[in-house]
């Protein structure tokens, strides 16, 4: 009860901050992209995980004015990123369902990106498949426009859902993330493997870009290279890192 009181002053504090995990290439190892993260630097209770606030940010309709510091925080940091040389790559911030929701998301999104100056076409929105299953009319109809903005949409812990083939032919989206608890059992469980192989080839024969998500280890590297999927992400790359680290991490 009281992390939801503190939570709505956690903004105007300047508690929150984000890490950005990128997203890279196997066959080049080369970073295609970066996710912002979230964390919450709790004066008291010390760094809190966005697994324990965000459900309580979503009951009280807080993770709206939250999600919305996200967004900015993140274009007007890669928009620096980009101004100071690097080269411009996409960014990718997740987008809850309560968030979704909101009748003024598209416009929101927008003025956003005209205040920071970001190109459309570099940002990406995670939204998880659970989230997407939740008034599927309306949920196609944000999504198109997004789309016609030149904004991205990839459907995160893909696998995790039910969405029907059907569902997710109609939806506007880009890509799939494969859920992490499927890649953590790829090299054991031959179930998992299969399930990853099923979601690989479904992508491709549907269009939609594929990253494996939590990708901790050599073999399943291998592993996913074998299966064709290229894109990845996880701690065998890169934890998430500090806009600091990132810096360094590209000093050219
Ligand atoms: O970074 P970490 O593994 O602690 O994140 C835990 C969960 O919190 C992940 O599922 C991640 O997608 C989610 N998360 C992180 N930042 C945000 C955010 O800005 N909005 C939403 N809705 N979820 C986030
Ligand atoms: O739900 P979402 O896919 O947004 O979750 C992203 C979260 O997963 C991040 O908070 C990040 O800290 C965590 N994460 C990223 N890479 C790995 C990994 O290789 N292993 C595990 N266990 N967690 C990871
Ligand atoms: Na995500
Ligand atoms: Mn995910």
């Amino acid at each position: 009860i009281w992390l939801e009181q503190e939570l709505e002053y956690a903004v105007d504090r300047d508690q929150l901050r984000l890490l950005y995990q990128p997203k890279f290439d196997i066959r080049t190892s080369r970073i295609i992209g970066y996710e912002a993260l979230l964390r919450w630097d709790h004066p008291v209770h010390g760094e809190i995980s966005p697994l324990r606030f965000i459900p309580l940010a979503e009951k009280s309709g807080m993770i709206v004015p939250i999600e919305q510091w996200v967004l900015r925080t993140a274009c007007a940091q890669a928009k620096r990123w980009e101004l100071a040389g690097r080269s411009s790559l996409p960014i990718a911030v997740n987008i809850s369902q309560v968030h979704l929701m909101k009748p003024d998301i598209y416009e929101s999104i927008l003025q956003t990106l005209q205040e920071t100056e970001f190109d459309p076409h570099l940002l990406e929105l995670e939204i998880t498949e659970s989230a997407m299953m939740h008034n599927e009319d309306h949920v196609i109809e944000i999504l198109d426009k997004l789309k016609e903005a030149g904004i991205s949409v990839s459907m995160d812990d893909f696998g995790t859902g039910y969405s029907s083939l059907s569902y997710l032919h109609s939806l506007p989206i880009n890509c799939l993330k494969i859920d992490r608890s499927f890649i953590r059992k790829i090299t054991t469980d031959k179930d998992s493997k299969a399930i990853a192989e099923m979601i690989i080839s479904m992508a491709k024969q549907l269009g939609l870009k594929i990253i494996a998500e939590g990708v901790e280890t050599k073999e399943q590297v291998a592993l996913l290279q074998e299966l064709q999927c290229y894109n990845v992400q996880g701690f065998y790359y890169s934890r998430p890192l500090t806009p600091e680290q990132v810096d360094r991490a590209h000093v050219s």
